[in-house]
């Protein structure tokens, strides 16, 4: 089941990606062994959208694919959360969008539906990620909508964190503090076709220049408008140039965390709330529940 794959992955053969990915997330037998001979040290280049619902983030993905096609590039994309039921609409507009490039031969695309994390990503948005990695794609691109944790695990995986705004998210601004300044390594205004959008620019502008962000590095922000395509050759610019340094205490910090998740998922595999109601249930005697957890 798992002969030649590795090679074939390296090859960026569309089938055995497909198929690895597929062995993995079902967490098929030989997973395990087969995660311990990736590679680590890819060449690929990693970045991570996140933001609100509706900012624009697959609109801006598409954007990018379609600059980086074009300087003959490779590109995964790894969407996460497509399946959920308050983006329907959203995730149809994503496939007639993104659909364009499902047979080209630079691009690899990918769709995760967010089961099962604790609170953040797909439980296997990581091993997943490191899959794309040894295929050596130029770019990986993932995708996913920022909700409290998420946004520090995708941090946690991408070489550069794009956290997109829009013009309407002032109140998100007030709201996310220092949480998002921490891993933002681009901010892009979206939908800058909006009235208010220069407002919106300055006013983040002013936060980071505030006091409470003051000794941190600072920010590039690109206005863009991703339907049309504008300001995405100036941020397909930056990224290229952008320098990914591995050891930074910034990156080590995002690589114990992501340990961290790997470990969580180890120990906590088998176990599940479903699970435990139905021991629960079978264990009609129960007088002690800490008896009952040292025993699982
Ligand atoms: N006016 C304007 N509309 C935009 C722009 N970018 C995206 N949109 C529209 O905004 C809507 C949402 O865009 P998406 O790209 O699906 O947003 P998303 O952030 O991926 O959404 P979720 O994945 O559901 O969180 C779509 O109707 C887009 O056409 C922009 O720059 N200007
Ligand atoms: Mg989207």
């Amino acid at each position: 089941m798992w002969e030649g794959l590795l090679e074939k992955i390296r090859q960026r053969d569309v089938k055995a990606l497909s198929r690895s990915i597929s062995l993995i997330e079902n967490e098929i037998e030989g997973s395990e062994q087969f995660l311990q001979t990736l590679n680590l040290n890819s060449p690929s280049k990693i970045m991570g959208i996140t933001g609100p619902p509706g900012a624009g983030k697959s609109t801006l993905t598409d954007a990018l694919i379609s600059k980086l096609v074009e300087d003959n590039k490779t590109v995964a994309v790894m969407c996460i959360d497509p399946s959920s039921p308050f983006h329907l609409g959203a995730l149809l507009g994503d496939r007639i969008r993104m659909n364009r490039w499902h047979n080209h031969p630079l691009v690899y695309i990918r769709s995760l539906a967010s089961r099962g994390a604790m609170g953040g990503l797909n439980s296997k948005a990581i091993e997943i990620t490191d899959i794309l990695k040894e295929a050596s794609f130029d770019y990986i691109i993932i995708e996913t909508v920022g909700v409290g944790q998420s946004e520090i695990e995708i941090a946690g995986l991408a070489d550069i964190t794009m956290v997109v705004l829009v013009p309407e998210s002032g109140d998100e601004i007030q709201a996310m503090k220092a949480g998002l300044f921490e891993i933002a390594d681009v901010f892009i205004v979206n939908k800058s076709d909006r009235p208010e959008a220069d407002l919106f620019y300055n006013n983040l502008k002013k936060m980071m220049i505030n006091a409470e962000f003051h000794n941190k590095k600072e920010i590039p922000i690109f206005k863009t408008v991703a339907t049309n395509e504008d300001g995405i050759d100036l941020l397909c610019q930056y990224v290229s140039q952008y320098q990914i340094h591995q050891h930074t205490e910034k990156k080590l910090r995002l690589l114990a965390e992501k340990a961290y998740l790997l470990i969580q998922q180890k120990r906590m595999k088998g176990i599940s709330k479903e699970e435990l109601m139905q021991s629960l249930i079978k264990d009609n005697k129960l007088t002690n529940l800490y008896k009952f957890v040292d025993n699982i």
